[in-house]
């Protein structure tokens, strides 16, 4: 146990933070929890223009770098062979990226917004359909991809062109930070990265565990119980604390294959024995509407909904604000572990594979998870929204499921891919922040206890929340947790183009053929 390797003062203000909260969360629970609402209301309602900004400014800025001479730059050196090949690449950035709350909104998003259309449309009318089946897939499309994406950018720049073994967000920044990277500022930074990765942390399990719940409740009759859900948290850290510990090259890529073909026979089972056609059909269909619609969606804040008198939905707050935020939070660390995968490709490689299979993967699990529910629920095959208001989301993912063929064996299935999702974001995650929290590597790698650590702490949060009734605080902990990782994300964008044009820019005006700007460009 090295502890001269531990980045101390990050260590200690992260725990500190987590503390603040956790423990007057604890003792004073529905204070606690009024405060966290009224922050979150207070930054959705003031704030959010600036999540729906930068969700398009990302976009915009990753097209405009990938179509520049920035976006040519090699990942390496000229004749690096690519680290991965396009398939595994593409399937350990999805596995890592998205958790097990892909399989709960994928299956249930639209029944909200069948029930809560945006843009005033009346509930449950054809117009609410056909936006219900649209808008899961834009709030996991493109714009969603690119907040992914975006640190990705200055943080492989510095790995591979400019050679420093960096895994953190605090190195990433030195282009615009300078010096301060290594004081105060520094450290700022990597806290509220890590802060706001344990808020985005909290809203994945508090969602998951009950989903998890109810299908092992189905499985094996145990009712859900506070108990119940609190073993179900220790089994699933004890899995990705277990996969985090075997490193990157083990436990986490066999839980990623793992996941991946699991997830396939899942889709196209569905996609068989579901309604095929209305699912080819509804898919089609809701990405013409999306691309229609993109900057409508991307932009629109209600802002009549301050105008007295008038009747406001709240529909970008609960969710295009919220999930830009979840997204957001999650984003320095999904950009750590791209990079760290993709030696060998461009930058424009990296940045467009990204935002495509990211965006494809995750329009087919709402195209064939969600259009299926909503086929049962539009042919009356079964009351999907009347089952949801009864009995609750997690429950009606579980009863949706129970209308496929071989239902004892899919549902079970479901939920244990529902464990290894969640593992195979948590184990990186872990694996992540112990990095992030170090002063150096030993071998590429953050100290073993350290990723334990991490992996149990990941779970403080949540657990105590869950005994004291605040799961569904939790849920939208990611905006609250998240709102300073906004500036850190323009931050580093800045920081990519300032280095990335500075080196360029270099090796221009020397022409030296063996910089190493021009060792990188690929031709
Ligand atoms: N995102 C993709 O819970 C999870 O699946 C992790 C969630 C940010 C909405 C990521």
């Amino acid at each position: 146990m090295n502890k001269r390797l531990i980045d101390w003062p990050t260590f200690i203000c992260a725990l500190v933070i987590l503390f603040s909260v956790v423990i007057p969360l604890t003792l004073f629970p529905e204070a606690g929890a009024a405060v966290i609402n009224q922050a979150n209301e207070f930054i959705t309602g003031i704030f959010g223009i600036l999540y729906l900004l930068l969700g398009l400014g990302a976009l915009i800025f990753l097209l405009f770098v990938s179509f520049s001479k920035n976006g040519n730059i090699k990942l390496g050196a000229r004749n690096t062979k690519k680290e991965f090949g396009t398939f595994s690449w593409a399937a350990m950035l999805f596995s890592a990226g998205i958790g097990s709350s892909i399989l709960y909104w994928g299956m249930i998003e639209w029944a909200y917004y069948y029930q809560g259309p945006p843009f005033g449309i009346t509930p449950e009318s054809e117009e609410a359909i056909n936006w219900a089946a649209s808008y899961g897939m834009f709030h996991w499309g493109p714009i969603a991809w690119a907040l992914y994406t975006l640190p990705a950018l200055p943080i492989a720049y510095f790995y591979y062109v400019r050679k420093k073994p960096i895994l953190k967000i605090s190195e990433a920044s030195r282009p615009v930070i300078g010096k301060y990277a290594d004081g105060p500022l520094g450290t700022l930074i990597d806290v509220l990265f890590i802060f706001g990765l344990l808020g985005g942390a909290g809203t994945t399990l508090a969602l998951g565990t009950p989903m998890i719940a109810e299908g092992v409740n189905h499985v094996t009759g145990i009712p859900v119980s506070l108990g119940m859900q609190a073993i179900i948290m220790l089994v699933c850290t004890a899995i990705f604390a277990a996969s985090s510990y075997s490193g990157i090259n083990r436990g986490i890529k066999v839980l990623s294959d793992l996941n991946i073909w699991l997830v396939l026979f899942l889709l196209a089972f569905v996609f068989i024995f579901g309604p095929t056609l209305f699912i080819s059909e509804m898919t089609f269909t809701s990405l013409g509407r999306i691309v229609n619609n993109i900057f409508t969606m991307a932009t629109w804040l209600e802002p009549l909904a301050s105008i007295p008198g008038y009747n406001a939905t709240n529909f970008p707050e609960s969710w295009t604000i919220f999930y830009w935020a979840w997204w957001v939070v999650y984003a320095p660390f999904v950009g750590l572990f791209v990079a760290r995968i993709s030696r060998g490709r461009t930058i424009k490689e990296m940045t467009l594979g990204t935002l495509i299979y990211g965006t494809l993967g995750c329009v087919l699990f709402f195209g064939i998870l969600g259009n299926y529910g909503l086929y049962l629920q539009l042919s009356q095959s079964f009351d999907v929204i009347g089952f949801m208001n009864e009995y609750g989301a997690s429950a009606a993912i579980i009863a949706i499921l129970d209308q496929l063929p071989i239902s004892w064996f899919i549902i079970p299935m479901f939920t244990i891919l529902a464990i290894i999702f969640l593992a195979t974001t948590f184990d990186s995650a872990s694996y992540i922040l112990a990095a992030v929290a170090q002063k150096r590597l030993i071998g590429g790698e953050p100290l073993r206890w350290h990723r334990i650590f991490w992996a149990f702490t990941l779970m403080i949060l949540p657990m105590v929340l869950m005994f004291i009734g605040g799961l569904e605080t939790l849920q939208t902990a990611s905006i609250v947790a998240g709102f300073p990782v906004i500036f850190i994300m323009i931050l580093l964008a800045w920081s990519f183009m300032r280095a990335s044009t500075e080196d360029l820019n270099k090796q221009r005006d020397a022409r030296k053929p063996e910089s190493i700007t021009i060792d990188n460009i690929d031709r």
